[in-house]
């Protein structure tokens, strides 16, 4: 059985307390790996590694640190095959997915931040005759860098790119539900020559090694990804030490679908939006409303397609759909199904846990996609991140409803908007509270826009200039010019 191991000031270690945690295979049920359980001792080690190699590595040309992050993602893309094939077994999601978007992007993540460092500029200002500003922008020390299960790798390098590049150093610690790629990213970064301690991997629990590096004092920059129950208590960590924090956390995001869209792309983005990553991404599309006159079509040809989608073995090529990514994260969502029974919701599709994906799978975490009905906008079903294969539909008759409808959670991530009208759309767009609003699509992410969400979304934007902005300190210099005594003399 593989035992992932930590990766601190260039080595690859086991925990100090010699602990390790199983890791369980979604698609089994059963463990297969063994990942840290990595303690407070783990996290100091790993900090004073971060803070010894700070001063050679944010004071390193910003060529140098560009060409040896290429290099981390030109070895991403040189193991595409077998980083798909683990972040696959590690997450339970198709494999299909994993080579398509996880793995890709967590190489676009490296060489996007790599270059984009060689082009960030600051800015000037000139007061009048009498001075000039200018912003220094300097890397911030030593980053903890937290991520989730659902994309592993994606997420987690949407994080080391910009923190790196622009010169800090870091600790970052992957998911203990998901730590494989992260594990071999460490080895990819050692085989690139990154030099000891400017990355350091820490595996472990949330409560133990997560809480140690966020309850750092040493370390000032914080960017975690995950559930907003966990964004809240590491805000209130962070809040006495002043420290910078950027929290990506969870979404109930509308899709909200007008008589005048063409259903014929409608249905298929959908699909994708409310079931990819078996519905396990912040972004899905979970609330799905309908304008009234086209509501029947559209779920008959919804529900059709839903049930069309192919649930099996993730290291199947034809699998569409594969396993939730922990027993915790598959019961939640199987108690959610109960309560919509219980809130009074019509299951159209799914609903049922472990359908037919027979042999090695037998006792994984699968869950049929699921289209529910006829709750109330204010049920918890449609106010509570359920975060799995499922998706409720409700119809509408006016803009100014579908509106509060879509502003009506403690959430604002992301929002999904079909109409020809384009009047409406901007309209739209401009009222609904959200990060993000896709106007006729989905996903379609270009990585220099400012990312993130309002309200129980999160504080603090991810992306492009955002991002390099984020993990460096802007401070002002000001240059007095005093006026030219020659020039006063010959008046
Ligand atoms: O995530 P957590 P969980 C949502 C989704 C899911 C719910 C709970 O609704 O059902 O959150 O998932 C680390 N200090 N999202 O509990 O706890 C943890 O080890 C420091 C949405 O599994 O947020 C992991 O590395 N770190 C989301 C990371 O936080 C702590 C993606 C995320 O785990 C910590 C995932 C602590 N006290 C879940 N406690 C999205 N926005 O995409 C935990 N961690």
């Amino acid at each position: 059985m593989t035992r992932i191991l930590n990766y601190i000031k260039g080595e690859m270690v086991p925990p100090e307390a010699g602990a390790f945690l199983p890791n369980i295979e979604p698609a089994t049920g059963a463990p297969y790996s063994e990942v840290p359980d990595s303690d407070s001792e783990d996290v100091e080690r790993a900090v004073a590694a971060a803070e010894s190699a700070f001063p050679a590595w944010s004071s390193a040309p910003a060529s140098e640190r560009s060409r040896l992050l290429l290099r981390v993602a030109e070895l991403i893309e040189q193991n595409l095959e077998r980083l798909a094939r683990a972040e696959s077994i590690d997450t339970g999601k198709p494999i299909r997915l994993a080579r398509s978007l996880d793995i890709p992007r967590a190489a676009s993540n490296f060489r996007f931040f790599a270059t984009a460092t060689l082009h960030f500029a600051s800015e000037s200002h000139a007061t009048d005759l009498r001075a000039i500003n200018y912003t220094l922008r300097r890397p911030r020390g030593v980053a903890g860098l937290i991520s989730p299960w659902n994309l592993p790798l994606y997420l987690m390098s949407w994080k080391i790119a910009p923190a790196l590049a622009t010169g800090n150093t870091a600790v970052a610690k992957p998911s203990e539900i998901t730590p494989m790629t992260a594990y071999l990213l460490s080895e990819l970064c050692r085989e690139a020559g990154l030099p000891a301690g400017v990355l350091n991997i820490v595996h472990g629990t949330g409560a133990k090694a997560g809480a140690a590096i966020t309850g750092h004092p040493r370390v000032g920059t914080i960017s975690f990804t995950g559930g907003t129950k966990t964004g809240a208590e590491i805000g209130r960590v962070c809040a006495p030490f002043f420290k910078k924090v950027a929290l990506e956390l969870g979404g109930k995001n509308p899709n909200i679908i007008f008589a005048d869209a063409g259903l014929e792309e409608v249905i298929p983005v959908s699909i994708r939006s409310s079931f990819d990553n078996q519905g396990q991404i912040c972004l899905s599309g979970s609330r799905i409303f309908v304008e009234r006159a086209i509501q029947k079509e559209f779920l008959e040809r919804f529900v059709e397609r839903a049930k069309s989608l192919v649930v099996g073995d993730p290291l199947e090529e034809s699998t569409e759909q594969g396993a939730l990514t922990s027993k915790a994260q598959f019961d939640k969502v199987l108690s959610y199904l109960q309560l919509a029974q219980r809130e009074g919701g019509r299951i159209l599709c799914g609903g049922e846990a472990r359908p037919a994906v027979g042999g090695r799978c037998a006792r994984g975490y699968f869950i049929r996609p699921t289209v529910i009905t006829g709750l109330p906008v204010s049920s918890r079903v449609n106010q509570e991140e359920i975060f799995g294969p499922v998706v409720t539909v409700t119809p509408f008759d006016s803009e100014d409803e579908v509106v509060a409808y879509a502003n009506g959670t403690p959430y604002g991530l992301a929002a999904s908007l079909w109409t020809q009208n384009l009047s409406r759309a901007h309209r739209l767009a401009e009222r609904i509270q959200s990060g993000t609003v896709w106007i006729n699509c989905w996903m379609l992410r270009d990585l220099r826009v400012p990312f993130g969400g309002m309200k129980s979304s999160g504080v603090g934007r991810e992306g492009g200039l955002e991002a390099l902005r984020f993990f460096t300190e802007p401070r002002n210099v000001c240059i007095h010019l005093p006026a030219n005594p020659a020039a006063g003399s010959a008046s």
